[in-house]
Parts: structure tokens; C-alpha cells; sequence
């Protein structure tokens, strides 16, 4: 095919792209196509993304470390699945099946997740998977299903935020993660609309609301409280609404009584004044949202602060009315489907829980396998890297796909050397990811241009990702690899590595569950824009307003969460007296593996930074550019200061797109959320020295330089 008509690999906007073959022998160009989420519109990632499928970085063979401290050598496929398969049953033979665990990401194609999911279970028999969401999603998609029965990011296409009165985000940057998503709130703003933003930090985001709440991090709980509390003393409550629609409200009204304005002021930074404000710009329109994303989420209590922001959705009469609701927006490509078909330590494809005995019976009989062999549930990503190793008495071997935790994962330093503890690693990438860098085995895997499958977006809707042409010399999809290790370990046939075949078995394997894709075919997408979940059965035109009529609860009402605020699990003290929180900035995507490696990108942000205001430089004699050193209780990080008044003077902020010496979570906190085992990435407690007086130019080129190296060179001979 001379062109396709596909979506961009990185974020959960799944913004259309046509990609073609270009003139110059072996190039890809890349140019909008609008699709329903985006409308024509692509960010620099986006048009950028081309450029991996033939840089130098790109992995392009097999490679092994035969032997520790061995530098990683190319080798064949056969050599390489050998390897692994003979480990594999080694390692499981000498202990037990769950010696051996899986890690998946939100990046991956339905097809892929699911092929992981079932790899893991019925091939590996080990109850030991799970993914990067629960870095990402996790928390608001445990507080959706408390109150609404089911989790789907946006219950609503993204084209209501037009037609809002008034949206509020908490805790988003979308001008720098979804910057073609400003189209919605530019066209509300021209409709009369209006913006509140939560942040500590002066965004861009921040900058175009009409209400920018700068909140001290970790303190948005008490905050969602504080308008509910709010609402009812100033009579917003839609009655009818909570009397026809929702139960539990009476358990949560006498809890947020205690949160009245002044007091939350104190917790939040939010003066009472402009509380009232948020309060009165929500309820005084006639279709209101509530959006949260990873700045509300990525706490110890993000399950709890969604919650509270859900009751107050609730109880101004917003979720399941047209226009209206709450949402939180999706991050990776796929991290809503990702979540839904079976990489998750706790289920089975279909949304199913993996502890149900209904689903289980369903999801054997479509797996052809018995029942019980399907292995319980197992820990959460955190925990689980944090088990890793013979010390440990966890598992001795790992395999990766589709995420780079030496870089993504909390206290990051810890999870490394958890990954040197291991008897076999096993990493598939495009890159030698800092992860790969560790491994025994990499396995070069294709990149987006190069496959087809499905993905489902932010707003729940499953799209059609297109292959332009063949990947590249001896690279291999995921599926293709996970069928041929399935091969080597005597199940043959277990994995399909044809996404259609694979697809059709998801939905079989979805029919009957929360999301349900049964009636899905890959006909039915490349004849529209995308099918939104639930669409159960052939034919059917699939559901992109949730919730209208009634939840999916089993009384059919959407229930209020009777939920109290708490402090950061690590707050200021005098040995550490200033908060840290981490996030993106627009030119890098994630732990940065794909975007450090494309030209322009790293050009437009090369390395990691702390951005600090001018008070707080001026009491450690700080200056712009200054490197500075970063101190928390799990390490140290140093990079260039980025001196500027649009953050707090109580709080820092670093990008965490880096490993090396700038990377963040060398200092996060993995104290994880009860429910959702979210860890803490958006607070901790962090004391500042400065070191040198170098210009910020020139700390981040060299500290970049320096990475590249070590990973091109030093860790990969032939
Ligand atoms: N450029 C780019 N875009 C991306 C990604 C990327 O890596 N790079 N990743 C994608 C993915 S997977 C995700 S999950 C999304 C994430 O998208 P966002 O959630 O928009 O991104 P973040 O920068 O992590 O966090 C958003 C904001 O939260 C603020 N914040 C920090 N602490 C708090 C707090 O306690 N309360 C509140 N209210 N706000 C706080 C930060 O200052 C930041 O501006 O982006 C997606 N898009
Ligand atoms: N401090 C801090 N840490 C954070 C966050 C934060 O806000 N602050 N955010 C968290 C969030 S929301 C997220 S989502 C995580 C993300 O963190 P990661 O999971 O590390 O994200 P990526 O960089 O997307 O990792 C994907 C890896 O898989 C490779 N890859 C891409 N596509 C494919 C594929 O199709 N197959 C295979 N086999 N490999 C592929 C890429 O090259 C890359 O190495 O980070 C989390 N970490
Ligand atoms: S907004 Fe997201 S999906 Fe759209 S081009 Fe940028 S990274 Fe790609
Ligand atoms: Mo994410």
C-alpha cells in the first residue's frame, strides 16, 4: 500500500494520520487527517513520529548477553527464543510457574494486550502480569467503577467540550499533552464558555482559563470537597437529580460539612473566595464537565480525590446528562483498552475480573483450557518490579513489552536494581530503552507504521491502526514474537499472530462483559470513524453517550463515595522542606525512549530541568541555569534550574522524561493508593543545593550526550 490512513503511536488523543512512502528511499511522510478525536489537528510528536521508523537508534536485531558483565551481541531469532525458552522452563522447574512475570503498557494495540494477557496465563501459567497503567489510569478507573458501574475515560465524545458552559480540569496540561484538543476549548471559549483550571503551576492550559486555581499539590481532595461543601450551603444541589439518579448522598453530606471555605483555603493554597467561584461558574450553566487527569490522580489518595470530584459532579446533576459529566482524560495510546483486556494483574479480557468465577468459566472456554488453570490475581506493577529477584523470593524472570520503567517507575533507583537481581530479562522494544539496556535478551519489535490492529482512544472509541509497509529486516510484531515463544514452550497455537484472527478472538473473549467489543469487526472500523464501546453483537452501532439513561450499577444509579481528605504520604518538613512534582512538557513523550531519539524533539527540549520560583532560588542562591541538586529521601537528581513565577514558591517541578542524572523518579515516593496501587508521583518532600553555575544549555547537552553514548556504544558490541 502507497498510503495509510492510520493514527500517531504516542498519545490517547489518537490523532488521524496519513503516512506515505516518500520520495527520499526509505522515508515516511506523515499529514493530518482528520479523525473524530482530532479533527485534523497534530501535534510536533505527531508529525515528527515518521522519523524512528528508520533512525540509527533503531533496533534491528536480536541481541543477548550470553554471560553477566558480557556486553549484548546480535544474534538470530532462533537463538534468542531459544534462549529464552530454555531459561524460562529451567527457571520454572526449579521453582514454580510464577517465577516468571510479564510487564505490559498502555501503548500497546488491543490485540497485543490481549495476546499478552493470555500469554501470561495460559502459556506461562504465572498469575505474575501486569502494566503501566496503573502508573497512569489506575485511580480514576477504580473511582468510575465505584460510582458509575464501569470506567470509561470519557463517557462522551470529546466534541461535547465544545458545547460546555463550563469545564473545569484538574490537574491537566492539555496545551502540552493533547495540544490539538485546545480546538474544544477555544471553540467553547468562543461560544461563551468557561475554563477553570487546578494546578500549582501557571500552564499554558492555566493561561488561557478564566479561573486558575493554583493549588498546593497533594490537596485536591480537600478542594473537591471544599466546593461540595459549597454547593450545598448555597443551594446548587440538583435534588431531583440525586433523588432519581444516585444514592449514598446522605452518607457524604455530613462529611463535607466540615470542609468549609476558609478551612479548605488553609489545606489548598485556593483562597475561599475563588472556590466560590469554581462552584458558582459550574452551577450557574446548563451543561457542565469535571475532567481530571494525572495531576488530581497520581497520588496516594487519587482514588479518593476522583471520588470527591465524582460526588461533585454528582451532586450538581451532571453525570449522564447530555453535554454534561464528568470525565478523566485518558493518557497513552491505548490506555483505555489497554485496561480492559487482560494485562492487568486483577483481569480477563472483557473488563472481566480474574476472581469471578462466571468470567473465568467464559474467558477458559473461549482459551479452549480448564478453568482452573487460569492463575488468581497477582500484584500490582509496583509491587511486583519491587518483588523482582532471587533475594526477594519473588520472580527471576521478566519479560517487557512496551514500557521503560528504569525511567517511568517510582523510586526508579530501587526498581533498577531489582532488575540487575533477576536470573533473566528479557526486554522487546524499537529501542534500546534503559530497560533493554539491562536486559539478557532484546527482541527488536515493529513500530506502528508497520503493523495493523486496533486501538481505543480517549473517548472509548476502538479505531483501526493501518500498516504502511513490512518492518524492517529481521524486526518482528509483538504478536509474531509472542507466538513464537509460545511455540518454543509447547503451545503451539495459544497466540494468533495475525491481528484480525486476534481481534475476532478478543471479542469473543469481550462478549458478555463490561467492554464489550463481540460485535466489533475490522469491516465495521475501516467503514467509519471508529466504534465506541459497549457493542455487543454484529451489527450493532456501538454507544457513544454512556450513562443517559441509566448507570451501570446494578440498581442503575450512580452512587456517591463517602470519602475524607488526607495529607501527602510524605509532606515538608525541615530536613525537606519543599514539595516536588513531576509531569510532561510537550516535545518528549513519556520515559522519553522514542522522543529523546528524533532530532527535532530533543532539539526543542533536551534534557530534564527544575522549575523553581524566584523566591524560593533566592534563598538557596540559585540562578537560571544553575545546576541543582535534589534531594528526597529515595536519592539525588541534579539539572539546570528553570527559574520562573509561574509555580509556587513552596514547590518544584521536574519533567520526568529523562534517566540518568536528571531523572525524576529517582525521588518519587512509591507509596501506593489503597485501592488502585497508584504510586505518589505528583508529591513528595525535597531539599535544593545549588552545584555549579553552568548555562542550562549546555548542562542538558551534556548530560544527554553522555546517556546516548553509554546506550549506543558501551552496552552493544557488533
Ligand atoms: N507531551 C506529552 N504528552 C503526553 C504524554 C507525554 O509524556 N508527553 N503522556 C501521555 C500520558 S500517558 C498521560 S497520562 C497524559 C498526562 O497528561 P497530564 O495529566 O495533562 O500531564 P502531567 O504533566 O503529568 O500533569 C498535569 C499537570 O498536573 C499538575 N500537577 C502536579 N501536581 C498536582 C496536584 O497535586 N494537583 C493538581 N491539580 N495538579 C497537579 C502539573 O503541574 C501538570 O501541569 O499525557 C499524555 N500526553
Ligand atoms: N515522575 C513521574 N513518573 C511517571 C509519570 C509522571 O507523571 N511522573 N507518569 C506515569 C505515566 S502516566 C505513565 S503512562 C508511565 C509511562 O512510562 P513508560 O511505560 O516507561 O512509557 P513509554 O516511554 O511509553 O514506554 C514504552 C516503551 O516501549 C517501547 N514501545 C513503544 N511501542 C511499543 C510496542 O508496540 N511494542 C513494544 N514491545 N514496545 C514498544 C518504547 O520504545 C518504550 O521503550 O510513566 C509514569 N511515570
Ligand atoms: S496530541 Fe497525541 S495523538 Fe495527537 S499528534 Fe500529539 S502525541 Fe500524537
Ligand atoms: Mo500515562
Amino acid at each position: 500500500m502507497s498510503r495509510a490512513a492510520t493514527h500517531c503511536p504516542y498519545c490517547a488523543l489518537q490523532c488521524g494520520m496519513y503516512l506515505a512512502n516518500g520520495a527520499a528511499s526509505g522515508t515516511v511522510q506523515v499529514t493530518p487527517r482528520p479523525a473524530g478525536s482530532n479533527r485534523g489537528g497534530l501535534c510536533q510528536k505527531g508529525w515528527t513520529s515518521a522519523e524512528l521508523l528508520t533512525s540509527t537508534h533503531r533496533l534491528t536485531t536480536p541481541l543477548i548477553r550470553w554471560r553477566r558483565g558480557d556486553p549484548l551481541e546480535p544474534a538470530s531469532w532462533d537463538e534468542a527464543l531459544s534462549f529464552i525458552a530454555t531459561n524460562l522452563r529451567r527457571l520454572q522447574g526449579d521453582h514454580d510457574t510464577d517465577t516468571v512475570a510479564v510487564l505490559g503498557g498502555g501503548g500497546l494495540t488491543n490485540e497485543k494486550a490481549y495476546a499478552l494477557g493470555k500469554f501470561a496465563r495460559v502459556v506461562l501459567r504465572t498469575k505474575n502480569i501486569d502494566y503501566n497503567g496503573r502508573f497512569c489510569m489506575s485511580s480514576a478507573a477504580a473511582a468510575g467503577n465505584k460510582a458509575f458501574g464501569l470506567d470509561r475515560g470519557l463517557p462522551f465524545p470529546v466534541s461535547d467540550i465544545a458545547e460546555a458552559g463550563t469545564v473545569m480540569l484538574a490537574g491537566a496540561n492539555v496545551a502540552e499533552t493533547m495540544p490539538p484538543f485546545l480546538q474544544y476549548l477555544s471553540a467553547q471559549n468562543e461560544n461563551g464558555g468557561h475554563l477553570i483550571v487546578v494546578d500549582p503551576r501557571v500552564t499554558e492550559t492555566a493561561r488561557q482559563a478564566d479561573l486558575h486555581l493554583q493549588i498546593t499539590p497533594g490537596t485536591d481532595l480537600a478542594l473537591a470537597l471544599g466546593m461540595l461543601h459549597i454547593a450545598i450551603m448555597e443551594g446548587y444541589v440538583d435534588r431531583a437529580y440525586v433523588a432519581n439518579r444516585t444514592s449514598g448522598f446522605d452518607a457524604v453530606r455530613p462529611i463535607v460539612m466540615s470542609y468549609w471555605p476558609e478551612r479548605v483555603e488553609r489545606v489548598t493554597g485556593v483562597p475561599a473566595s475563588q472556590q466560590r467561584e469554581a462552584v458558582r461558574l459550574l452551577a450557574e450553566v446548563d451543561r457542565a464537565l469535571i475532567l481530571t487527569a494525572r495531576g488530581a490522580e497520581q497520588h496516594a489518595k487519587g482514588v479518593d480525590t476522583v471520588s470527591a470530584f465524582v460526588n461533585l459532579a454528582l451532586a450538581l446533576g451532571l453525570p449522564g446528562m447530555p453535554g454534561s459529566g464528568y470525565g478523566c482524560l485518558t493518557g497513552q495510546g491505548n490506555g483505555q483498552g489497554g485496561r480492559e483486556h487482560g494485562q492487568k494483574a486483577d483481569q480477563l479480557p472483557g473488563y472481566r475480573m480474574i476472581d469471578d468465577p462466571a468470567a473465568r468459566a467464559h474467558v477458559a472456554a473461549v482459551w479452549g483450557v480448564d478453568p482452573t488453570t487460569i492463575p488468581g490475581k497477582g500484584p500490582s506493577a509496583f509491587e511486583l518490579m519491587d518483588s523482582l529477584g532471587g533475594d526477594q523470593d519473588g520472580p527471576r524472570a521478566l519479560l517487557v513489552f512496551g514500557t521503560n520503567p528504569v525511567v517511568s517507575a517510582p523510586a526508579a533507583a530501587r526498581v533498577e536494581q531489582r532488575f540487575r537481581e533477576l536470573d533473566l530479562l528479557v526486554v522487546a522494544d524499537l529501542v534500546l530503552s534503559e530497560t533493554a539496556a539491562l536486559a539478557d535478551v532484546v527482541l527488536p519489535t515493529a513500530q506502528w507504521a508497520e503493523e495493523d490492529g486496533t486501538m481505543t482512544n480517549l473517548e472509548g472509541r476502538v479505531i483501526r491502526r493501518r500498516r504502511l509497509r513490512p518492518p524492517p529486516g529481521e524486526v518482528r510484531t509483538d504478536l509474531e514474537i509472542l507466538a513464537g515463544l509460545a511455540d518454543r514452550l509447547g503451545c503451539g497455537g495459544a497466540i494468533n499472530p495475525d491481528p484480525e484472527r486476534t481481534f475476532a478472538e478478543l471479542g469473543r473473549a469481550s462478549a458478555g462483559g463490561v467492554a464489550d467489543y463481540s460485535g466489533i469487526t475490522y469491516a465495521q472500523l475501516d467503514a467509519s470513524d471508529g466504534v465506541f464501546w459497549p457493542c455487543p453483537g454484529p451489527g450493532h452501532p456501538g454507544t457513544p453517550r454512556l450513562f443517559l439513561d441509566r448507570f451501570a450499577t446494578p440498581d442503575g444509579r450512580a452512587r456517591f463515595v463517602p470519602v475524607e481528605h488526607r495529607a501527602a504520604v510524605e509532606d515538608i518538613d525541615a530536613d525537606y522542606p519543599v514539595y516536588l512534582t513531576t509531569g510532561r512538557v510537550l516535545a518528549q513523550y513519556q520515559s522519553g525512549a522514542q522522543t529523546r531519539r528524533i532530532d527535532a524533539l530533543h532539539t526543542a527540549a533536551p534534557g530534564a530541568f527544575v522549575e523553581l520560583h524566584p523566591d524560593l532560588a533566592e534563598r538557596y542562591g540559585i540562578a537560571d541555569g544553575d545546576d541543582v541538586r535534589v534531594t528526597s529521601r529515595r536519592g539525588t537528581a541534579t539539572a539546570p534550574a528553570r527559574v520562573t513565577e509561574t509555580i509556587r514558591a513552596d514547590t518544584v517541578f521536574m519533567p520526568f522524561h529523562w534517566g540518568g542524572a536528571g531523572r525524576a523518579n529517582t525521588l518519587t515516593n512509591p507509596a501506593l493508593d489503597p485501592t488502585s496501587r497508584m504510586p505518589e508521583f505528583k508529591v513528595c518532600a525535597v531539599r535544593l543545593e545549588r552545584v555549579a553555575g553552568r548555562t542550562q544549555r549546555e548542562a542538558g547537552a551534556a548530560a544527554d550526550a553522555g546517556a546516548f553514548e553509554k546506550l549506543t556504544t558501551a552496552e552493544v558490541h557488533g
